[in-house]
């Protein structure tokens, strides 16, 4: 979870009175990865900590290995935060990043005989020396209880009576920008329990209950969910958002208060940054701070909070989407209940006002979801609550507009943006592919590309340059070695560094669709296996990588793993095969692998149906180290079409217009006989675990196959076809991977935060002076 805050007003002025708050959630701050070779890079000391280390004995880069990956985050949207953080120090913001501090990061992925196992990912185990513990900086964060009516000052207010205290407690993580003093901070909360009771406990010789209590505080901040589509545990994670949303306010209220005493003042220093719904709560904290505790007016509390709030949302899918049931938010959170029902009866009345009473658009738009379980709608509540609703990228914003929030939108067209997201070329650049990074530099004859990523297009001017292509092709078949070496230390499997790496990396998720790629290999080892020996000879040989985590829970995404482990298992060890195709699951997939295998790939993919991902960022890090994509025109992958050309890329699949037809059709029509044949070859056994992968079998056949895999089969093996033909020719190849590199700059974070700052936030960057 990740709240952002950010200072607006004259940024220019002294550093030290830019008052900053930006939240920027998701549940963790985002998966960061590890920090020292970034921060070494962005501080500029990378060679003297090599040199300095050197005269100790030790070796850089084998020291840097040692760093443990805070996996504080799910997937993307959290990856995502941390290129921000990176990006908002870099370009000089005013910005806070909030998160929790989990002791349990992002489960450990174990393969045992291809099976999935879930293993805790304790990454406090040596501690954490870049954290610094502020004992002094900790609030009271309140639960349960009841809400009764008192009178103040002759006026009748409510005064929430909690049950519950907790203490949260801050631990600051620096985040040092590129080529500027700036370091911004991202502050992480820690649950302890709250000292006062304890102390009532221990007192009444109530020894085992205080314990009990105490550890019931931590559980708080103790472990990360690891499936951000499903509910389980839910009054945990409601207690973690609220835990959260409430320490970082009150951590911005108390910067607010020491300056400014009237809070009209709020929104023309504080903007604040929904990143998804975890941290929705924070509109209804904000609204019972200033109408409970600090007496303004419900109209104007409103008022500010209508100026300060931002929304992101990063999701198509409608399941996706939070809801939380009215018991449980009244038993936790009793006055939040109420104002929720008060921003709603507000609402519907203004609604009313403007459609009449349509009551099938109005109990769509309601915050409140009346049915079997009543529930609150997070998404509604904050878009109603927020001046600015983005989506991240602008299929995203256009599927928003046109289907998932098509209401909201004809009713406040004005407040939908959309900010494609970006990555930050500093980690995935310049500290995970060192010799890419130098050779641009060479042949840019500068390194402010680090800092201004658009002088990355001056590359298409050498883009056939035969001396760049020797180099180029040299930097790649380096970081193919050291992949190879990786791959074969992991798995016992040596691969040939001549044939092509086809890489696929991300969340294991039917929409993502590894299955298809997996049902592909199929195909390639069934053709190659009925060749003439002879006609073998044309085949380009393949590494094809697969590597992401299923959630726990989600048993279609775990048996695609087995599946993979399956196809690997007969094809690796076919003899007949040899070097034409191998396939590799690399286990426990983490922005450290994601480091090593992104500039080692020649070919990626991004297959997902379209309509399905928001954005993707995975397809910008390695665009961005030159490697071809093979991919459906979904999220942001339109975008990356539009700047290097779909002649560079190999695109396949419906588009998302035919989407619904598709869906429509009879399945007879769908499928090719290619992909029958293989889903049989799975069906029959050929890969063992035949009744185990019946129902993944079932599930992309006939009217089951939701995600289209059958009918987008055949362009997608045309698609695999011309990758295979663009590789035999390693000069064309070369130019395609050095346009790719060049057409990336749209797609870092730094222009991604410049537009929020620009268009959403209204701040602008504020020097730090020297
Ligand atoms: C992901 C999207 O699936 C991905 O396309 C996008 O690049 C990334 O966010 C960053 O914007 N979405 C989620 O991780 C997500 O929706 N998580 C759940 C909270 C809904």
């Amino acid at each position: 979870m990740i709240l952002n805050s950010i200072s607006r007003g004259k940024t220019q002025s002294v550093y030290t009175s830019c008052l900053s708050s930006f939240l920027w959630h998701s549940l963790a701050f985002g998966i960061s990865g590890r920090s020292l070779s970034n921060s070494v890079i962005n501080l500029g000391i990378r060679d003297q900590c090599a040199d300095a280390l050197s005269q100790l004995g030790f070796e850089y880069e084998v020291l840097a290995e040692q760093e443990g990956d805070a996996a504080l985050g799910n997937g993307g949207l959290a990856r995502l935060s941390a290129c921000q953080m990176d990006s908002l120090a870099t370009l000089d913001y005013p910005a806070w990043g909030y998160g929790l501090r989990y002791q349990y990061g992002l489960f450990r992925q174990v393969i045992l005989d291809g099976f999935q196992h879930e293993q805790p990912d304790y990454w406090l185990n040596f501690g954490n020396p870049w954290e610094i513990e502020r004992v002094h900086v900790s609030y009271p964060v309140k639960f349960y209880g009841t809400v009764e009516e008192e009178t103040l000052n002759g006026k009748s207010c409510q005064v929430w009576l909690p049950g519950e205290t907790v203490e949260a407690v801050a631990y600051d993580n620096p985040i040092p920008g590129y080529g500027t003093r700036n370091t911004i901070n991202l502050r992480l909360w820690a649950a302890k329990p709250d000292g006062q009771y304890d102390m009532e406990s221990y007192n009444t010789g109530d020894y085992i209950n205080a314990v009990v209590n105490r550890q019931r505080a931590e559980t708080i901040s103790s472990v990360l969910y690891p499936d951000d589509r499903s509910h389980q545990g839910k009054e945990l994670r409601l207690k973690q958002h609220y835990f959260f949303v409430s320490a970082s306010l009150q951590d911005i209220i108390r910067r607010f208060k020491d300056g400014h005493n009237n809070f009209d003042d709020f929104p023309e220093k504080i903007a604040l940054q929904l990143n998804d719904t975890h941290p929705s709560l924070a509109v209804v904290e904000v609204m019972r701070v200033l109408v409970d505790e600090e007496h303004l007016g419900w109209d104007q509390a409103w008022n500010i909070v209508c100026k300060i709030f931002s929304f992101t949302t990063h999701t198509v899918l409608p399941e996706a989407l939070e809801k939380i049931p009215v018991d449980l938010l009244g038993s936790l959170l009793p006055r939040h209940l109420q104002i929720i029902y008060d921003i709603n009866f507000n609402f519907m009345e203004e609604l009313k006002k403007r459609i009449g009473l349509d009551f099938n658009r109005l109990s769509q738009m309601s915050i409140v979801e009346e049915g079997a379980v009543k529930s609150i709608r997070m998404a509604n509540l904050s878009i109603v609550c927020s001046h600015t609703v983005n989506g991240v990228s602008r299929m995203h914003s256009e599927l928003l507009k046109t289907r998932v929030f098509k209401d909201f939108y004809e009713l406040w067209p004005h407040k939908f943006q959309y900010k494609t997201n970006g990555v930050t070329q500093r980690r995935w650049i310049v500290v995970s592919n060192p010799s890419l990074c130098a050779l641009i530099s060479k042949w840019l004859g500068t390194e402010a590309w680090i800092r201004d990523i658009d002088l990355l297009i001056g590359l298409q001017e050498f883009a056939a340059d035969a001396d760049l292509h020797q180099e180029w092709k040299m930097v790649r078949k380096v970081n193919k070695m050291r992949l190879a070496e990786y791959i074969e230390a992991m798995s016992g499997v040596k691969v040939s560094l001549d044939a092509m790496f086809d890489v696929q990396i991300k969340r294991i998720h039917e929409y993502k669709r590894q299955l298809l790629n997996i049902l592909s290999i199929i195909h390639r080892y069934d053709c190659i296996k009925n060749m003439e020996k002879t006609q073998r000879r044309k085949v380009v040989p393949r590494v094809c990588i697969v590597g992401g985590k299923a959630a726990p829970g989600y048993e279609v995404a775990k048996k695609i793993i087995k599946l993979c482990h399956a196809v690997a298992e007969k094809i690796n060890n076919d003899a007949d095969v040899g070097d034409l195709l191998k396939l590799i699951f690399v286990p426990d997939y983490n922005v450290s692998v994601a480091e090593l295998v992104i500039p080692g790939a020649d070919l990626s993919q991004h297959i997902s149906t379209a309509g399905h991902e928001a954005s993707g960022t995975g397809c910008m890090k390695f665009l961005m180290n030159g490697c071809l994509l093979l991919a459906t025109a979904d999220g942001s992958t339109v975008e990356i079409i539009e700047e290097i050309g779909e002649e560079n890329m190999f695109l396949f699949g419906a588009k998302v217009h035919e989407v619904p037809a598709l869906r429509e059709k009879s399945s007879d029509d769908k499928a090719p006989l290619q992909f029958s044949r293989v889903v049989r070859m799975v069906r029959d056994g050929h890969f063992g675990f035949k009744d185990y992968f019946k129902s993944l079998c079932d599930g992309v056949e006939g009217d089951s196959d939701f995600y289209l895999l059958g009918s987008d089969f055949a362009s997608y093996l045309e698609a695999q076809a011309a990758a295979d033909k663009a590789f035999v020719d390693q000069e064309k190849w070369t130019q395609m991977s050095i346009l790719s590199t060049a057409g990336s700059g749209r797609f870092s974070s730094d222009r991604t935060v410049e537009d929020y700052a620009e268009t959403t936030w209204g701040i602008e960057p504020c020097t730090c002076p020297s």
